[in-house]
């Protein structure tokens, strides 16, 4: 006996298909879909398979991904693999996609900002297709169980993909999968707060809504500039003053809340509850999707904050306690056995299990994925090595809770 038990009162549906594991965006690209297989061996070994009803998702089809994306992207991303790319790049519907040259990286991209070549952050790979529709027919089975009322909380870890627009693919992120969710849940309810604590901007959620006042959309972030060579943290998007259009009544239904590396749990912790819960008494939502890219946390790949898995977890239990129906979805997360533990720990929260710290690693495939010093020394909530400087000051953390303030 694992110990692990249903919530009482309420349902969780778990929505995932493993085929999204097996795809490769290029050897040394950061996201790595593998990430997910770490998830499911943890959350499979502890046992929370016992807690939810699991759904294996079917692809989404092409018509309901055209509910928001351009229809010759859709068309182009159900048929384009690494030996179509180049003729589907000749025919004439898809030429006009193709941007101007890009002089920063020398990356050759074609249409939509998708390229053959491995340096581009939105390369195209073997069976992509497959994966992208996957992705997002898991999304979209989760949030029709909210929606028909069968779940109270729907679970996809290989969703989230925020930064994907109308007709571009952006950041990794070729469809997205959470505007589509959201469309749907507008059907149903009068009003959708959207959380974002990948520690990239969610600008793709908050452009698609811009002009929606039933949708409200609340990004946390890093922002600003590296040190080193002084670029833009990526998109660059998000400052405070970004408040999407007001409409005419003055009121507005974008939040940015714009953070400096290195943050800590517990300003972390501040300026997520705070903010959040001004968000929720001003605007009263019918339902929240809460995107959990685990990039956020400290020892992420390319993420600068300092967050242990306890303080992410946190932002998924504060959501939780507002006990309006939950869309829980992934996103970044370039660690990969961080992400696992995170998400795995998240899947906890949602049906109200508390986890032991040590991983039963009798019980899983690979447990030296999770075994070892600088790899967590077997544990769930490993103490991450302080890595990045904290340029947070509480007062500058004060003055923008105060500013979001309306
Ligand atoms: N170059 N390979 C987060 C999306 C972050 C834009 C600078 C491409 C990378 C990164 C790709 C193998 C989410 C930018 C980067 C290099 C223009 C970004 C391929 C390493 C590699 O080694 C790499 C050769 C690649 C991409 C690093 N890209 C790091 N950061 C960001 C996009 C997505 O977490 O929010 C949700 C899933 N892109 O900074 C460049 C400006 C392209
Ligand atoms: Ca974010
Ligand atoms: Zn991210």
């Amino acid at each position: 006996d694992n110990g692990i038990a249903r919530p009482k009162g309420y349902k969780v549906s778990y929505h995932y298909n493993s085929t999204v594991e097996d795809m490769h965006f290029g050897r040394t690209h950061p996201m790595k879909p593998w990430r997910l297989t770490l998830a499911k061996h943890l959350i499979l070994g502890y046992g929370l398979q016992y807690a939810m009803d699991t759904h294996e998702a079917l692809p989404a089809s092409k018509e309901q991904v055209c509910a928001f994306h351009d229809p010759d992207y859709v068309d182009f991303l159900s048929e384009v693999a690494p030996e179509t790319f180049d003729r589907l790049c000749q025919n004439p519907k898809f030429a006009k996609a193709v941007p101007p040259p890009h002089d920063a990286d020398s990356v050759y991209l074609g249409p939509y900002n998708l390229s053959t070549s491995p340096g581009a952050d939105c390369p195209v790979f073997a069976d992509m297709s497959t994966y992208l529709f996957l992705y997002t027919g898991a999304t979209l089975a989760a949030s029709h169980q909210l929606t028909t009322g069968q779940s109270d909380i729907a679970v996809n870890w290989s969703g989230g993909l925020h930064h994907a627009h109308k007709s571009e693919a952006s950041g990794f992120c070729y469809i997205n999968d959470i505007v589509l969710s959201i469309l749907e849940m507008l059907k149903v309810w009068p009003r959708v707060l959207y959380i974002d604590i990948d520690v990239h901007h969610g600008d793709g959620v908050e452009e698609a809504f811009q002009r929606q006042p039933r949708v409200m959309t609340l990004s946390f972030h890093r922002f600003g500039t590296y040190d080193d060579t002084g670029h833009k943290f990526f998109p660059g998007t998000g400052d405070i003053t970004d408040i999407g259009l007001r409409s005419t009544h003055g009121e507005h239904f974008a939040l940015n809340v714009p953070i400096s590396s290195g943050i800590d749990d517990r300003q972390y912790n501040y300026l997520f509850t705070s903010v959040v819960g001004q968000a929720v008494k001003a605007f009263n939502p019918s339902a929240i999707v809460l995107q959990c890219g685990a990039d956020s946390l400290g020892g992420d790949r390319l993420g600068q904050f300092n967050i242990n898995i306890k303080q992410h977890g946190e932002c998924v239990r504060f959501v939780k306690s507002l006990n309006v129906p939950l869309l829980l979805l992934g996103g970044g997360g370039y660690t990969a056995r961080n992400v696992a533990r995170a998400w795995c720990h998240e899947t906890a929260l949602a049906t109200d299990n508390e986890l032991p710290d040590a991983i039963p690693l009798d019980f899983i495939p690979r447990p030296e994925a999770f075994q070892g010093r600088g790899h967590g020394d077997g544990k769930l909530f490993p103490a991450f090595v302080r890595s990045h400087p904290n340029y947070c000051s509480n007062s500058d953390l004060e003055n923008m809770v105060k500013k979001i303030d309306w």
